[in-house]
């Protein structure tokens, strides 16, 4: 099928009767515990457009969270999975194996940073990444503590939970929690006071601090965190804290790990979002991204470490499925071959100034951050820094009602986060983000 319309089109209220009947099954068929951000069901995606069971193409600045970077139907990718389902949908890469898993170990290794011997492993979702890097890294080192920062996103597995920082919904009720999980302050230049440079200093300071004193850096065996803290705000760290914090690792022979599963494979504006400091990790996690909207996931770094593990430790049923390995590979020569980092700096040009003239004096939106097509609004109470969560939610309504598909975040709930395709055409871009101005203008 050929990708939908690229315009907004709104039929029927949002969500529409189709939609809202749908729904009515959901509530009693499907469990009530898993959220939903706006309650419509989807016929058809593609580009930077959804496509409802009412027939009203939303634009989408959501990408399913991070994922569908290259479009929910990139012609290649969707050619690359039906021929691979009409071969076969799976072997078990444990069991039999098929190249395509080995090409995207190849183009993975090739392009996350790094001159070194590299190697990579296959898994299904952004959590079990996690789980895996943290066995790969307790292996090596032969050590048990893991660090993670304050605003962290991780997953919501019994470990990645635990690395989580944020309480309710991730973790409340869902404890006891996993134990030599350490949190040390991420640095958040919108929240902390001074110059960036001190407050890199200061927070690089404070994780040094609190590993030397207080669990031993002979004990640690991996410090992992993103890059660009998505869940939590897209909370962009200070230049030069990661480089800070890498060298700190690398000294202490700690496994410093990049959780790139959200800011990786181009959304940032470059491949990595680790890439804009010059920082190399040990090992960086993919997901999201990696395979066009299907579920894989990928840990890859140096080659001692990757394979510190012995034989027949790491795996699972589904690690490396052949259908998403296909679309991977795919999805990742799109990324390429379509200069999609370059379209995200694009979005960047053109989003970010119309939503910072949105900013300043005693405007709700206390401030505009993010790189590449991973921007934020992070909303106040105007003239404070106290979160204002109900503002955001007034303007994510606003656009989601009006056919804009956003995304909130942020520990405290008051961030609204721009995630779309980076494929997304630059008129539905303009279109979304008149939309974003009104609803930021229904604010008292
Ligand atoms: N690491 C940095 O962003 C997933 C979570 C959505 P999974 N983020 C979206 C939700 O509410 O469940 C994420 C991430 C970072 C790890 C993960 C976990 O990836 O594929 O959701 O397990």
């Amino acid at each position: 099928m050929s990708q939908p319309v690229q315009q907004r089109i709104l039929k029927t209220a949002i969500p529409g009767p189709e939609s809202a009947k749908l729904h009515q099954r959901r509530t009693k068929a499907f469990s009530e515990s898993f959220g939903v951000t706006l309650p419509v069901f989807i016929e058809s995606a593609g580009g930077g457009i959804l496509v409802d069971v009412d027939g009203n193409h939303l634009i989408d600045l959501a990408s399913g969270i991070a994922v569908t970077s290259v479009g929910a139907s990139h012609p290649k990718v969707t050619e690359a999975v039906r021929k691979q389902v009409e071969r076969f949908t799976h072997t078990g890469f444990l069991v039999t194996q098929y190249e395509s898993a080995v090409q995207v170990a190849e183009r993975l290794n090739a392009l996350t940073p790094g001159d070194f011997e590299k190697q990579t492993g296959l898994f299904s979702t952004g959590a079990e990444a996690i789980e895996n890097v943290v066995k790969i890294s307790r292996t090596y080192t032969g050590r048990d503590a893991i660090v993670v920062l304050s605003h962290a996103y991780h997953g919501r597995t019994l470990l990645t939970m635990t690395m989580t920082a944020k309480n309710a919904p991730y973790k409340e009720g869902f404890g006891p929690f996993a134990p030599e999980v350490y949190r040390a302050p991420s640095p958040y230049p919108y929240r902390w006071s001074g110059h960036p440079d001190d407050i890199a200093q200061q927070a690089f300071d404070q994780l040094a601090d609190q590993i030397t004193t207080q669990i031993g850096a002979h004990n640690v065996a991996a410090i992992i965190m993103e890059p660009i803290q998505g869940e939590g705000g897209v909370i962009v760290p200070p230049a030069g804290y990661l480089a800070k914090v890498a060298e700190f690792a690398r000294e202490n022979g700690i496994v410093f790990v990049a959780d790139e599963i959200q800011a990786g494979l181009g959304r940032t504006g470059d491949m990595f979002a680790v890439n804009h400091e010059g920082v190399v990790p040990d090992l960086i996690t993919t997901a999201k991204a990696l395979a066009g909207g299907l579920p894989l996931s990928a840990v890859t770094g140096r080659a001692d470490i990757m394979s510190a593990v012995p034989a027949g430790g790491l795996g699972g049923t589904y690690s490396g499925n052949p259908v998403a390995c296909a679309a991977a590979v795919a999805a990742l020569d799109a990324l390429v071959e379509e200069d999609l980092p370059g379209r995200a700096r694009r979005i960047e040009a053109i989003a970010k100034p119309r939503l910072q003239a949105l900013a300043g004096e005693g405007s709700h939106i206390g401030e505009v951050r993010g790189r590449g097509a991973m921007l934020a609004m992070e909303f106040v109470e105007p003239g404070t820094k106290i979160p204002d969560a109900a503002a955001a939610k007034q303007v994510a309504n606003h656009a989601n009602s009006n056919g804009v598909l956003t995304l909130t975040a942020g520990t405290y709930g008051n961030v609204i986060r721009l995630l779309p395709p980076l494929v997304i055409g630059e008129d539905l871009l303009t279109d979304a983000l008149d939309v974003i101005e009104a609803g930021v203008g229904t604010l008292a």
